[in-house]
Order: structure tokens, then C-alpha cells, then sequence
């Protein structure tokens, strides 16, 4: 018999679909759209079209593993759960004896975007004593940014967008990243309104758009601050929006804005100053323009100060006071729950040493860190494929003397350099409760499948370690439908309304629902004053103003894109989607022409870092002097790795976040 089950997809993706599952004997046999829910209306992504060939695949980790061979070789033997932990045990309590709990790492990102599945690690390693992880590799700099001018104010709903009469795509790929939102558009676009895309190359959200503006990378702050230079000269600012809801606009009129002519951000930015006048008028004669502004532009070392530019525009146009009108960055739907719940954040031991993600190539390699990393405890992410430089986290992971544990639902690059591998579930074999990063929709999903194998799910390998480890806060002895009902009970406290009853009702039925937004939210500004704060006295320096990228000897800027058919490196596993174009490099005819090189060429790309093999593709979709390469591949895809073997660990100007977009690179034929 078949039965239609409901389901929430759990990738990072701000999308957070709504999921119907068709189950047929304890399978998952076909996946759809939930046409019910409010941003998903029934369409799902290419990736996820067949979430049940991830789900069955035959490349499923089944049981518990044991390294046999060296490090990285990826030859180990089945063993038992209870000899896994064990194990795992016994290595932890002789490292704590020897060297102190921070002498073990947790390393874990967003595998699982479940409110239960992501933080299941915290209380675990927090009451243990271990090293706690920043988990910077996203986008934290675009989150600063925008809250340096705006606090904590809720960003404006994706669905506001179908009212808006100017739509731009800022740095973010969409078609790839955010599909759903083309929903919005489209209905935007019916009743006239115009689509900008502002990327560093022609991605195809760019074809999508009407309109197509290319910064040289990293530049996006000078841009905001031609546009706002020319609103200000043009009279094309809100001055009665600007003196009731603004703080410090005239004070960056006077000392900043005046530097920032279109031909001074022409030289910086490589738009010509007439594009750059021609959209600020757009903008500035626009009813009701929409900021959807994704993180490209946020991962270079000046990223918190480029969003926070970007984020000061819709304020000189009032674009907040009109329906339409607004700024998207991340949404607020983290907000719904009281993740303390889960995290536990009163059991981190005061003091305790914390490490950056992004740095986990240099602290696995430190010699002089007290104490060092003796053990490192994954899950939900895959580091040696997605980390900013990679040599030195592969030499890293090559350590003998670093017991390294991985709970994984697939043989990935980092399980590879496993001492032990535990077996994982997907979302449709586990409960959790998830909530947004592009909309505010919010879904509870419970198990619609039996476990694959012997996989266990985060909160549950947790709650085996910590009783292995002896740890007894009462929390490790509650199941994930226990922790569902409790923050689903903390709505009421961490929400700004309350959900009715019936929301609740559908919220424990597993159906989505919708977070209700106050009437008002979009000027209701909640910063310390009150106002947007474009001067934030809190801020050093309290007024934005432009800062350089960062730039090394190498000629090329590389771009490493995401690719529509993965995300992250999640999808590898599927076949279907990772035949074909892989490791491809975009470069301009022109530069390849200064170089001697054709279409279809195996180039070396390499910086100081390390170097990669790529396939040259001659395109004008790139700018000159830029190259591009998209998507985030296994090793066992490439052919002596992907592109993190030239990124970098250099951390953004604010909140220490990745800057795998700032990258100068050399090339040449292979
Ligand atoms: N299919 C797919 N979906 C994904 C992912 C994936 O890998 N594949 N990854 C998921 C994750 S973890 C995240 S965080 C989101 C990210 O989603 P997005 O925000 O869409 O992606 P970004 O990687 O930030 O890059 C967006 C665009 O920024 C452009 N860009 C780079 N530098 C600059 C710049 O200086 N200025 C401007 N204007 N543009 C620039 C890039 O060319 C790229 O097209 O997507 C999620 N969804
Ligand atoms: N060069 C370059 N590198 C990048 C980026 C880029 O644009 N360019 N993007 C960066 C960004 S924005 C991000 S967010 C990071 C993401 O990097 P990662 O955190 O490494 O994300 P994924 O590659 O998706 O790996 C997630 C892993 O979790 C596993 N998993 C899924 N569900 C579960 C579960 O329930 N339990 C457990 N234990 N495991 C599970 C999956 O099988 C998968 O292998 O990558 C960053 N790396
Ligand atoms: S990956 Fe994103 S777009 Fe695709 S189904 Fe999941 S949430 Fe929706
Ligand atoms: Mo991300």
C-alpha cells in the first residue's frame, strides 16, 4: 500500500521545502512539492526531484567501521555500535586523562538543517568539557553587516517581493540557491515589475533577469555607495522617510558619500558610471524596490562591511514604508524556537577555549596549541572537501595521532580519514522541527521511514556517547519527539506573536505554518535608537565606508560559484548528477588568447596554497582578469582535488567568517 507522508526537506538551502513522500513498504518511492506550503507551492529542485536514489542508495553507510588501512585509504571493517562506542570511550576518557577535554573538537555544520539534527552535538561536547567550534563557514559577515544597521529588525518576507516593482538579485544564484523565490518573481513580473541581477559573472540568474550589473569581485561596497551617491545628488532620496525612521544618513552624505562618484566607483568597480546612474535611478524612482541579497558578495575580508553598505539602501529610498518594498537577507525563522533547548548553552564550561571552522587546516597542524587536537568528532559536514585549504586540512586529518570520528550517511572525503565511521540517517528516517533562513515557514517533521541500515540519527549517537562518557544531565535521556514538543512549546516565548491554536494543532501535525509577522514589522526598526542606524555608534567605525579585498601577486580572481545539480558537497553521491562538466574553469577569450590557451584545455590552476587540475571553458560570461568554476566536488570526482586546495583561511574584517570568494590564482596549460 502506499501512503502520501509529509516531510521537510532538511539541505542548507534557505528554501526549506515542504516534502510529500510517497512511502510503499517502508521506502521512500517518490517525492514531491508540497503545493500546501507557502514558499514551496508545489515545485522542488532538480537535486531533491529524487531525494529517495539518496535516501536508497546503494553508497549508504550501513553499519558501524573500523579503520583497517592507513589514513585517507578508506579500507575499514564493520563492527558493532556498542564496540564502536566503546571505543570511541575509551579513546576519549585516556585523551581527558592525558590532556584535557579541549583536547577534543567537535567539527559540525549544517548536513541537517533540523533544529534538533544541527545543535544535536552542543550539550554533549559542551558538558564534556571539549574545544567548542565557531561555526563561521557560511555567512556570518553578511548577518553582521546587516545587523549593524538594522539590529535585530526582522529582514522582509520573500512573498513581499510579488508587490514589488524592481527585484534585484544581489550575489546570489538564485535559479541554484533559491528556486523557489522565482515564484514571487513571477508574479512580480506579471504585473510589470523589472529583475536586476548584480553577480561577478553571467550565471544563469542573470539570463533570467531583465537586467545584468558585474562588479569586479569584492567591490559591491563601492558600488552601494555610487548608488547612494547618486540618490543624494539626483534628489532622489526619501527625506521625510530618511528624518523619521533614520539615524546618521547626513552624517554619511557629508563625510562619505561625497568620494564616491560614479567615475571614482567606475575605476573601483569596473561598471561604467553611466550603468551605475542609470540603476540608482531605477532604484531611486522605483515605488517599491526588493534587496534579495545572497552571500557572494559577503565572503571576502572586507564581507560585513560590504553587506552592511548594501544594507543602508533601501533605508535612503523609504522602500520599507511601501508594500513591496525591502531587503531580504536571511530571515528571521531561527528565531521561532528557543534553541537553548537543545543547545544547552548553560552547560559550556565559563572559559573555554573556542576555535574558528575555517581555521581547521591551521589548528590541526599546530604544534605550539595547548592543548592540541587530539580527537575530532564530525558530523553533519564534510571538511577535507569544503574547507578553505585543503593541503593543510588533509595533512591534518593524515595524523596519526588524531583519533578522528565520523557520522556520516556516506563514504565522503572526510569519513575517508575516519579512525571510526558511525552510520547516519537522512530526514526521512529521523524527527526534528525545521524553520527557515529565506521565508517563515516553519514545519515539523517525524520519521516516515524506518532507519536505512543501522543508522542512528545526531541526537541519537549523542546521547550514546554521553552516556558512554558518564555525562548525566537529564537532557540525555530525552527523545528528539520529547525535545520536538518542548520547543515547539517555547514558540509562545520566542516568537513576537503567538500562533493560534489551530497553527499549533497543524505545527504537531506535521503540516507547515506560517509565522505570523506583526502588521507593522517592516518599520519596526529594533536597534538600539529605534531608527536604521546607517551611523552606528556601537560600530567601528560608526559610519560604513568602502574597504579593498584582499589581493595577492597571482593575475586571476577565482569565483567558485555553486552548481545547480549539488550543494555543498552534498549529492555527490548520486551518479546522475555529478557525470558530465565537473571542475570546469570560465575564463574570458581574451585572456585565455593572452595566454596561448584553447577551449577544452586541462589547465593547472595554482596559488601558494596548493593547485588544482581544471578544464578550461572559453565563455564571455565572465569579466577579464575574473575566472569562475562552480560547485564543490569529492576527491573522488577530481582528479588531485577540488577547488579548496586554493582557497583560504583568512577570515572576514568582522565575526570570522570564510572568504572562499577572495582567491588570486595563476595558470597554466597541464
Ligand atoms: N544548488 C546549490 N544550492 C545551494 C548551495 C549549493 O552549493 N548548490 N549551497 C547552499 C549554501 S550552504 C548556501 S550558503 C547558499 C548560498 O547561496 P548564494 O547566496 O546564492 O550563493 P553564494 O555562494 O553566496 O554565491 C552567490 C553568487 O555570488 C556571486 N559573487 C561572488 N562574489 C561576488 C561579489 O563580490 N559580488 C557580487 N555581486 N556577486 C558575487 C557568485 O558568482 C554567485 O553567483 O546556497 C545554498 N544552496
Ligand atoms: N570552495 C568553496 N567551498 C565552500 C563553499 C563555497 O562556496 N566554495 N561554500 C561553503 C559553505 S556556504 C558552506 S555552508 C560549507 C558547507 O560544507 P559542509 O558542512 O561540509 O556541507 P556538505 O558538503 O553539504 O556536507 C554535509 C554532510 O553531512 C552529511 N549529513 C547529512 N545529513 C546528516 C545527518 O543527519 N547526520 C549526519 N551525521 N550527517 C549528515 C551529508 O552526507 C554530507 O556529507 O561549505 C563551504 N565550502
Ligand atoms: S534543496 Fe532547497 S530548493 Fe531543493 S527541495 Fe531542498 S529546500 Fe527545496
Ligand atoms: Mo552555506
Amino acid at each position: 500500500m502506499i501512503e502520501i507522508k509529509p516531510s521537510v526537506c532538511p539541505y542548507d538551502c534557505p528554501d526549506c521545502c515542504g516534502l510529500l513522500i510517497e512511502v510503499e513498504d517502508g521506502r521512500a518511492v517518490r517525492i514531491a512539492g508540497d503545493p500546501e506550503h507557502a514558499f514551496t507551492r508545489g515545485t522542488l529542485c532538480p537535486k531533491m526531484a529524487h531525494y529517495e536514489r539518496t535516501v536508497h542508495s546503494e553508497k549508504r553507510l550501513m553499519t558501524p567501521l573500523r579503520r583497517v588501512g592507513r589514513k585517507g585509504e578508506g579500507r575499514f571493517i564493520p563492527i558493532r555500535w556498542d564496540e564502536a562506542i566503546a571505543e570511541i570511550a575509551s579513546h576519549w576518557h585516556a585523551i581527558i586523562a592525558d590532556y584535557g577535554a579541549e583536547a577534543i573538537l567537535p567539527y559540525s555544520y549544517a548536513g541537517t538543517m533540523g533544529t534538533i539534527g544541527y545543535s544535536a552535538g552542543h550539550a554533549l561536547f559542551y558538558a564534556l568539557g571539549a574545544t567548542s567550534l565557531d561555526r563561521t563557514i557560511c555567512a556570518p559577515a553578511k548577518s553582521r553587516g546587516y545587523r549593524d544597521v538594522m539590529g535585530a529588525t526582522l529582514p522582509t518576507a520573500p512573498q513581499e517581493a510579488q508587490s514589488s516593482d524592481m527585484i534585484i538579485l544581489w550575489s546570489i544564484s538564485m535559479l541554484a540557491t533559491d528556486i523557489h523565490f522565482c515564484h514571487d518573481i513571477d508574479a512580480a513580473r506579471r504585473n510589470g515589475a523589472k529583475i536586476y541581477c548584480i553577480d561577478t559573472y553571467r550565471t544563469k540568474t542573470a539570463d533570467y533577469a531583465d537586467a545584468f550589473l558585474c562588479p569586479r569581485p569584492g567591490t559591491d561596497g563601492a558600488l552601494a555607495l555610487g548608488i547612494l551617491h547618486i540618490l543624494v545628488q539626483d534628489g532622489l532620496a526619501d527625506r521625510a522617510f530618511l528624518k523619521e525612521y533614520v539615524q546618521g544618513a547626513d552624517a554619511l552624505e557629508r563625510e562619505i558619500l561625497p568620494r564616491y562618484t560614479p567615475e571614482a566607483v567606475e575605476a573601483i568597480t569596473g561598471i561604467s558610471a553611466e550603468a551605475i546612474r542609470s540603476f540608482a535611478h531605477a532604484y531611486g524612482s522605483a515605488r517599491a524596490p526588493f534587496i534579495r541579497l545572497g552571500s557572494g558578495q559577503s565572503r571576502y575580508i572586507n564581507g560585513s562591511m560590504t553587506s552592511r553598505l548594501i544594507t543602508c539602501l533601501p533605508a535612503f529610498v523609504g522602500a520599507y514604508a511601501r508594500k513591496g518594498g525591502g531587503l531580504l537577507t536571511s530571515a528571521s525563522g531561527s528565531h521561532a524556537f528557543d534553541k537553548s533547548i537543545i543547545r544547552r548553552p548553560d552547560l559550556e564550561r565559563p572559559g573555554v577555549r573556542h576555535i574558528n571552522m575555517c581555521e581547521l587546516g591551521r589548528v590541526l597542524n599546530d604544534a605550539s596549541l595547548t592543548p592540541p587536537v587530539k580527537s575530532l568528532y564530525v558530523y553533519s559536514s564534510n571538511p577535507a572537501c569544503t574547507a578553505p585549504d585543503q593541503n593543510q586540512v588533509l595533512r591534518g586529518l593524515q595524523r596519526e595521532d588524531l583519533f578522528t570520528v565520523v557520522h556520516e550517511r556516506f563514504m565522503t572525503d572526510t569519513a575517508r580519514y575516519a579512525d571510526i565511521i558511525l552510520p547516519a540517517t537522512t530526514s526521512l528516517e529521523s524527527e526534528d522541527l525545521y524553520y527557515s533562513y529565506g521565508h517563515y515557514t516553519i514545519q515539523r517533521a517525524r520519521a516516515v521511514i524506518p532507519p536505512v541500515g543501522e543508522s542512528k540519527s545526531n541526537w541519537q549517537t549523542a546521547c550514546l556517547l554521553a552516556r558512554a562518557m558518564h555525562l548525566n544531565d537529564p537532557i540525555f535521556q530525552k527523545t528528539e519527539e520529547e525535545l520536538v514538543q518542548e520547543l515547539i512549546g517555547s514558540i509562545r516565548k520566542a516568537w513576537p506573536l503567538p500562533l493560534t491554536s489551530s497553527q499549533l494543532q497543524q505545527l504537531k501535525d506535521c503540516r507547515p505554518v506560517d509565522l505570523p509577522l506583526p502588521a507593522d514589522y517592516k518599520l519596526h526598526f529594533a536597534t538600539p535608537s529605534g531608527k536604521i542606524e546607517i551611523e552606528n555608534p556601537c560600530c567601528q567605525p560608526p559610519l560604513p565606508d568602502y574597504l579593498p579585498s584582499h589581493r595577492d601577486s597571482e593575475p586571476f580572481h577565482l569565483i567558485n560559484a555553486p552548481d545547480m545539480r549539488i550543494l555543498d558537497s552534498s549529492f555527490n553521491e548520486r551518479d546522475e548528477l555529478t557525470r558530465g562538466n565537473i571542475m570546469t574553469l570560465l575564463i574570458h577569450p581574451d585572456d585565455a588568447a593572452a595566454r596561448g590557451l584553447q577551449d577544452e584545455d586541462p589547465v593547472l590552476a595554482r596559488n601558494k596554497r596548493g593547485h588544482a587540475h581544471f578544464t578550461l571553458k572559453l565563455s564571455d560570461r565572465v569579466k577579464k582578469g575574473t575566472l569562475v568554476t562552480e560547485g564543490i566536488w569529492w576527491q573522488t570526482c577530481t582528479k588531485d582535488g577540488n577547488v579548496n586546495r586554493l582557497t583560504s583561511m583568512r577570515l572576514t574584517d568582522k565575526d570570522g567568517g570564510s572568504t572562499f570568494y577572495d582567491v588570486s590564482i595563476d595558470l597554466e596549460k597541464a
